[in-house]
This record gives structure tokens, C-alpha cells and sequence, in this order.
């Protein structure tokens, strides 16, 4: 039987079992990297090898015997624009069983505190700028990745029914378009800023005299560097409850002509672009209205400028032990 639990907020406790999911990737790896700053001594995480999150009977069984206290579910089927579009079907049924798999066997041993994250995509294509937490379901998602803005919005639902139905305390944080370390680097899978440091970088070793990017240019995007999102991860654990998702973002965007000029600039550069518009532009703006998170107490704290920088850094140390896909 479930037990419910009350959210008092403060320190969540160092010595108890935190369980990351996805703790390998762009945004896992780097609320380990910050759950470690702060002290805390049980961190746990598996590999796709060691637990498949989306083999059921694997995961309860994992969690029976972990009994984690804490629990943020990080990992996804994540990728770029082409991804998204190319093979929605991975992108919903994965992300689907992961979330399942991990939010059913989370509430059978009782997770105290769970953070479920999802993406800005869940909201409408059109919606109002910048994206208020109430505009969720009340227009049309963006097509090119309408399955997987589906499947992450059912784990919100699921979180929010897990509260009702069960009493846990648990939260949803939806972040804006994230960048850093063990990002996904690949032309075809990666989000866009990824894509423009390998594109760029190369141009520079290869003497390119010109670069192609996708789509138009226009669009607007807003970035949060990883190091970030994960410090909002442990500061809404630790002081936000409540069953709508929050959302999680700078507060500024560009468009991707601007950052596509700006990562010229950080790798040096110096030839033409252009852009291929047969490519798709997708959702024409996405910057996310974070006075819900500014209430709750965090403000992003890396700017654009210095988050790239160290990512140019981190690229160029990891050429040769990239991911592929
Ligand atoms: O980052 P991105 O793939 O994701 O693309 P979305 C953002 C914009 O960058 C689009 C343009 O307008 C692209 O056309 N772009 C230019 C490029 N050059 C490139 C390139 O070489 N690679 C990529 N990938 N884009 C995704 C969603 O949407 O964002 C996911 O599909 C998720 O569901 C994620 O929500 C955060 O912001 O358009």
C-alpha cells in the first residue's frame, strides 16, 4: 500500500538513495555532476546496457531492490528537429514505456520526492510568447514532433495523477532547448547548437569556404546550458510542490541566424552561410515565461556567451569519443 507523503520544504537528506535515470546524458549527467557538488553520497545510475527502462519486468525488479528515496527521470528518446520528425514512432513509444515503466515502479516503493522532465514542446505551436505553464492543451502542437510533445505530455498527466490518486509529492519541470557537455553531437540526431559547433568547427580544420544550416534562419530559440537546468533540478526538489509542470528557461532568445553567427564567432569562422530551406524550421518561437520558477526562487545563472564557450571546449576535447546518433 502507498504511503503519502507530505512536502515540507529544505534540504532534501545527503545520505539517502538517489536514483538519476538517463544519468549519461546531456541533462542526467550533469544533475549527477550537481547533486555531487552538494553533497549528496548515494547517487545511482544504469547504463541502457545494465537496465533497459524500457523492459517493465527489469525495472521493477531494479527498483525493488534499490528502494530509491529520491528519484528524476531524465532519461528519453531525445533528438533534433529531423529526428523528431523522421521516426516518431521511437519517439513516442519509448519515451511512453520509459515513463511508465519508471512513474509505476517509482510509486510502488514509495519515491519520496520524484522530478519528471519533459521539454517546451508540449505546448502549442502558436502559442501566446513567452509560453505561460497554462497555455499546455489549448491548441495545436507543432507536427514535426507532435509524438513526442504527446508522450511527455502523458507523463505530466501521470505525475499529476500519481499526486491525486496516491498523495507523493511529486513535480514536472519542463525545460527550454538545453546545450552543453555529453550532448548529442551528430549531424543527423543533434539539436541545432550541437549540430552549428560540429558544423562550424569542421568548416575551420577543412578550410570550408561556405557552411549550409537548415531551414530559414528565423525561427527563435531560447538555450539553457545543462549545469544550469540541473541547479533548477535540485532547487525545485528541494523547494517547489505542486502538480503543474514548471517551466525552466533563461528568459531570452535568439534566432538561429544570430546563433549560428555567434558560434561562427567562438570557433573561428570566418566563411559565408547559408541555408537550406527545404529543411524544416519548425515551432517559429519557443522562449518559455519563467515567473513561476523566478517565484519558486531560481533564475538562470550562465550566460548564453560563457555556456558556449565551454562547450566549444568540451566539443574539441571529445572529438573521436562523440555519440554517433
Ligand atoms: O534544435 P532543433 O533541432 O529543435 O532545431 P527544435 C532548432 C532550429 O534550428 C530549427 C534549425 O529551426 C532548425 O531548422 N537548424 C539549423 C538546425 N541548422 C540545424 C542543424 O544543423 N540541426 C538542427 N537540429 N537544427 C526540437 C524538438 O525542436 O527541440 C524536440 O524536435 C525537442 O521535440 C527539442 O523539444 C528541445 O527546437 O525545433
Amino acid at each position: 500500500m502507498t504511503v503519502a507523503h507530505d512536502f515540507s520544504p529544505g534540504e532534501l537528506n545527503r545520505e539517502a538513495t538517489f536514483y538519476v535515470a538517463g544519468h549519461r546524458g546531456l541533462v542526467g549527467s550533469a544533475i549527477v555532476r550537481r547533486l555531487e557538488s552538494a553533497g549528496f553520497e548515494n547517487i545511482v545510475g544504469r547504463t541502457s546496457a545494465e537496465l533497459d527502462l524500457k523492459n517493465r519486468d527489469a525495472v521493477l525488479g531494479f527498483f525493488a531492490e534499490l528502494k530509491p528515496r529520491y528519484v528524476v527521470l531524465a532519461a528519453a528518446k531525445v533528438g533534433g528537429i529531423m529526428a523528431n520528425s523522421t521516426y516518431p514512432v521511437d519517439f513516442l513509444s519509448d519515451n511512453i514505456r520509459i515513463q511508465v515503466n519508471v512513474l509505476d515502479a517509482s510509486r510502488q516503493v514509495d519515491v519520496e520526492r520524484l522530478l519528471f522532465l519533459g521539454s517546451s514542446c508540449i505546448y502549442p505551436k502558436f502559442a501566446e510568447q513567452p509560453i505561460r505553464e497554462e497555455s499546455l492543451l489549448t491548441g495545436h502542437l507543432e507536427p514535426t514532433n507532435d509524438a513526442y510533445a504527446i508522450a511527455k505530455i502523458a507523463g505530466i498527466l501521470h505525475v499529476q495523477s500519481v499526486r491525486r490518486q496516491y498523495g507523493l509529492p511529486w513535480i514536472s519541470a519542463m525545460p527550454t532547448n538545453l546545450y552543453g557537455p555529453n550532448d548529442n553531437f551528430s549531424p543527423a540526431g543533434s539539436h541545432v547548437l550541437p549540430a552549428l559547433i560540429r558544423r562550424y568547427d569542421e568548416a575551420v580544420a577543412s578550410g570550408a569556404a561556405s557552411v549550409v544550416n537548415w531551414g530559414s534562419g528565423s525561427p527563435r530559440r531560447e538555450f539553457l546550458h545543462a549545469d544550469d537546468m540541473a541547479d533548477a533540478c535540485l532547487h525545485l526538489l528541494e523547494h517547489f510542490d505542486g502538480p503543474d509542470q514548471v517551466n525552466v528557461g533563461s528568459g531570452t532568445d535568439v534566432t538561429i541566424r544570430e546563433i549560428a553567427e555567434t558560434v561562427a564567432s567562438v570557433v573561428g569562422y570566418t566563411g559565408e552561410t547559408e541555408w537550406d530551406t527545404t529543411k524544416p524550421d519548425g515551432t517559429p518561437q519557443k522562449l518559455l515565461d519563467v515567473s513561476k520558477l523566478a517565484r519558486a526562487g531560481w533564475t538562470s545563472k550562465i550566460p548564453l556567451s560563457e555556456g558556449l564557450e565551454r562547450t566549444v571546449a568540451w566539443y574539441r576535447d571529445h572529438i573521436g569519443s562523440l555519440r554517433e546518433k
